[in-house]
C-alpha cells in the first residue's frame, strides 16, 4: 500500500469563506471515534516518534503548515501538511514525526480509535521489529 495517501476534500465556498465537510466511511474511510488538534507549537520543536499498532489517523493542517516523516519499515517518505482541504491518511503500524511547525500551524487529526496508551510503540528498534516479524 502506498505510504503517502491524500485525500483531496470538497471546498463549499461562496462569497462568505469557505467549507470543508469532513464524515466518517464518506469521505474519511473509519468511523470516526475521536477527534483532537495540536497548536502552538513553538517554532524548532518535533512531536510524534511513535507509531500505532490498530490506530488509523487522517491528518489536516487546517492552518499553517508542518512537515511529517512517515516510515512503515520500507521505506522513509515526508512530506508537507499545508492545506485545510487535503488530509493525510496515516495508517495502522506507520512511525510518524511531525517537524518544522509553522507560526499559528494547527494539525486536527480524526482518529478510528479512542486513545489508547497502550496502542502506542514509542521505541523505534521495537517498531522495526515488530514491522520485520
Ligand atoms: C499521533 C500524532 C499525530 C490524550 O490524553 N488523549 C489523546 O487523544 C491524545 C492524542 C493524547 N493524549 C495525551 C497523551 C500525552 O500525555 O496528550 C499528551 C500528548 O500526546 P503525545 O505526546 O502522544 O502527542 P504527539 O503530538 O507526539 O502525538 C499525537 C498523538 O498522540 C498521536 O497518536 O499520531 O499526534
Amino acid at each position: 500500500m502506498q505510504l503517502l495517501r491524500f485525500i483531496d476534500f470538497i471546498v463549499q465556498g461562496d462569497e462568505r469563506g469557505q467549507l470543508v465537510a469532513l464524515e466518517g466511511m464518506h469521505n474519511i474511510p473509519f468511523v470516526i471515534k475521536r477527534v483532537y488538534y495540536i497548536f502552538g507549537v513553538s517554532s524548532g520543536i518535533s512531536r510524534g516518534f511513535h507509531a500505532h499498532r490498530r490506530l488509523k489517523q487522517v491528518v489536516v493542517a487546517v492552518s499553517g503548515r508542518c512537515r511529517i516523516l512517515l516510515d512503515d519499515g520500507r521505506e522513509r517518505v515526508d512530506a508537507w501538511l499545508d492545506s485545510p482541504d487535503r488530509g493525510l491518511v496515516v495508517g495502522d503500524m506507520v512511525w510518524r514525526e511531525m517537524h518544522d511547525f509553522s507560526d499559528g500551524c494547527v494539525l486536527m487529526i480524526l482518529a478510528s480509535e479512542y486513545y489508547d496508551e497502550g496502542d502506542y510503540i514509542r521505541d523505534y528498534d521495537a517498531f522495526r521489529g515488530l514491522c520485520d516479524a
